[in-house]
């Protein structure tokens, strides 16, 4: 069939929107049609050239949702009609991984996924003069319709808004899941959340939820603590109007009975590496947990004494908020649904397809929380 798609022919180039090719689906796979999408910054990092695993042309996007077209030979757990959330982290539930119950990071197509290709190493789309278009962190959300293998949808509720729910398929999901899943907030804990975008917004939704006291916002741009108000920030750090921002945290944590100060958990939603340096190093000695969540250009590296961790602090990372998405994500639209959760109002901007590389400004202008496109 033919469809259209933003596609990423270059590195660095703006996203050319065009009709391409694409096969139906093969065993084990689901023909999607994608209704609405939104842009992570992940996107950025890959149509920048500074994802290691970027490969072009290919057809950028993994935060979306749509409906199920048509079934491959074998697909058992979905039909045509069905509303579906992909899913850049799947959950086959057969893997050493899924098995292991330690992780979400499913192993079964990682291999080809990272290579831009379906499990059976090849790709259904195609430029109309033959061309191979790759597939992208096995979603290719940027196109009307894409292929999927069944194992990366997640089967969600049909009375939930697409324009709305696509962002579960990324953002909201690792933001809140980063709390809950990975560093595991208790009640009554401090908090520091470097970078007020997409992700770190959601973050801040999640500590709310989990009864944090103090929920410390840090971002280069005052415009972003507004938003981060709103979803429970008590403190806001602009690191470029203080001495130390470090240390300007430390402070905001120290108690009577607690000279020393530092918070319980810190989550950097940047990507930068210097940021993640300083999220863990404003965390409590003792017991400080400081997550990773943001993606680093391809080169970089993340250093620190290691005086920091001898004295108990703990460095991690997260990939899609630790969740197994066929289980998980049905839940996050379902708390969506019942109120539990606020996702509106951080959708900004709504786009068409060709007003693609407009949203990808909007980010870079800080001027955007989240832009989605509807098909
Ligand atoms: P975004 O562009 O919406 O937000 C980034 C925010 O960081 C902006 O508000 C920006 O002003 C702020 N910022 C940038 N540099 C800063 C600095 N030095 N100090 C303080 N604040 C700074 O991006 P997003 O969509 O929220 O994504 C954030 C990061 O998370 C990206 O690196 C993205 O690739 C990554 N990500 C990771 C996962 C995962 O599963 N681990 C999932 C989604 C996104
Ligand atoms: N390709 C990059 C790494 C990109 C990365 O870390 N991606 C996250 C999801 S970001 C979503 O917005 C992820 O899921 N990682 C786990 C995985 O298996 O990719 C690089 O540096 O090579
Ligand atoms: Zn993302």
């Amino acid at each position: 069939m033919r469809t259209r798609a933003a596609v990423a022919l270059e590195a660095g180039k703006p996203l050319e929107v065009m009709e391409v090719e694409l096969d139906g689906p093969k065993a084990g796979e689901v023909l999607v049609e994608i209704k609405a999408t939104g842009l992570c910054h992940t996107d950025e990092f890959t149509r920048s050239g500074d994802d290691p695993e970027g490969i072009f042309p290919a057809i950028l996007g993994h935060e979306g949702a749509g409906v199920v077209l048509e079934v491959g030979e074998g697909v058992t757990t979905l039909k045509p009609g069905d509303h579906v959330i992909p899913l850049y982290t799947p959950e086959c539930r057969e893997c050493a991984s899924c098995l292991s119950g330690k992780t979400n990071l499913c192993t079964a197509i990682r291999n080809t996924q990272g290579k831009g290709l379906m499990p059976d190493g090849t790709t259904r789309f195609k430029m109309l003069d033959g061309t191979p278009i790759h597939h992208y962190m096995g979603c290719s959300t940027f196109a009307n319709h894409t292929v999927m293998p069944e194992i990366a949808l997640a089967k969600v509720r049909e009375d939930a808004p697409f324009d709305k729910i696509c962002y579960i398929g990324c953002g909201v999901t690792t933001g809140i899941g980063a709390v809950i899943n990975t560093a595991g907030v208790e009640i009554g804990s401090t908090a520091a959340v470097f970078g007020l975008g997409g992700i770190g917004l959601n973050v801040i939704q999640g500590l709310r939820m989990a009864g944090c006291d103090k929920i410390i916002g840090v971002d280069l741009n005052d415009d972003k603590a507004e938003m981060a108000k709103k979803f429970g920030m008590t403190h806001f750090v602009n690191p470029s109007k203080v001495d130390n921002t470090v240390q300007a945290i430390v402070d905001l944590t120290k108690t009577e009975k607690d000279h020393l100060g530092g918070v319980d958990y810190s989550f950097d939603a940047t990507g930068n590496v210097k940021v993640m340096r300083d999220a863990l190093e404003c965390s409590h000695r003792g017991w400080g947990v400081s997550v990773i969540i943001g993606v680093a250009p391809a080169g970089a590296e993340i250093s620190t004494r290691p005086f920091q961790l001898v004295t108990g602090r703990v460095w991690k990372g997260t990939a899609f908020g630790g969740a197994k998405g066929r289980t998980d994500v049905p839940k996050f639209v379902d708390w969506y649904m019942d109120g539990k959760i606020e996702i509106d109002s951080m959708i900004t901007h709504k786009l068409t397809l060709d007003e693609i590389n407009h949203g990808f400004e909007l980010m870079h202008k800080g001027e955007s929380i989240r832009a989605v496109v509807e098909f």
